[in-house]
């Protein structure tokens, strides 16, 4: 197989499901890690030889780069069980993914990041006043979840996918957004579910 580099910053979810991802399937990734907040993923270097779209992740396939957590989790668990075979399944996988990207890391993983890593008294005044709106978009996606998992042991089929990996990064650490998932017990049990799979790494090694 072609080397792969995972252009990262360790603490973010996105660069984990990554990880995660190559765990689960024994595929040993090289780490090279950039701090966003000196900027290091904003260099004219970064934005020319490695994600023009100035963020990490990026996984690097021999001398390709493809940005997009949920789509380089795509690339390496092609042909995986990971990835359902039946064709509903299948979509409603990627439904999954693209829920995650749009209703859920926006809220969950941006409240996170600004409350845990910025820090509240850090934020701008536009940013402090986005944070009613966030919390109440992060508390309808884990409400939405947990009545999806109440009776189910995963997301789709009754199998651990991507759709599982891509939405465990940011929740299992909400509690870093001052989100309480004990209002969301199908979830919790979910969580450890999804901990408990063979290979599972966690964010903080
Ligand atoms: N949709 C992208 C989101 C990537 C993203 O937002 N990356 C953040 C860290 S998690 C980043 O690089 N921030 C630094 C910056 O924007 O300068 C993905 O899933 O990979």
């Amino acid at each position: 197989m072609e080397k792969l580099v995972l252009h990262e910053y360790a603490p973010s979810g996105n660069c984990y499901k990554i990880r995660l991802t190559a765990a689960l399937l024994g595929v040993p990734l090289e780490r090279r890690g950039y701090d966003i907040l000196k900027g290091e993923t904003r260099t004219p270097d970064f934005l020319a030889q490695v994600n023009a779209n100035g963020r990490i992740p990026v996984l690097q396939i021999g001398a390709r780069q493809l940005p997009e957590s949920n789509a380089a989790c795509v690339w390496l668990a092609h042909g995986s069980g990971l990835i359902p075979v039946d064709r509903f399944d299948h979509a409603d996988m990627l439904r999954w993914m693209f829920f995650e990207q749009y209703n859920h890391e926006p809220n969950v993983a941006t409240l996170r990041f600004w409350l845990a890593f910025i820090g509240e008294e850090n934020l701008t005044d536009a940013q402090r006043a986005q944070i009613p709106a966030r919390r109440a978009g992060g508390e309808a996606a884990l409400a939405l979840m947990d009545e999806h998992l109440t009776g189910r042991g995963y997301f789709v089929g009754d199998a651990l996918t991507l759709a599982d990996i891509a939405l465990f990064a940011y929740t299992h650490v909400a509690g870093e957004g001052d989100f309480d998932l004990a209002a969301y017990p199908a979830v919790v049990a979910w969580l450890a579910r999804v901990s408990a799979a063979p290979g599972f790494v966690p964010l903080r090694a």
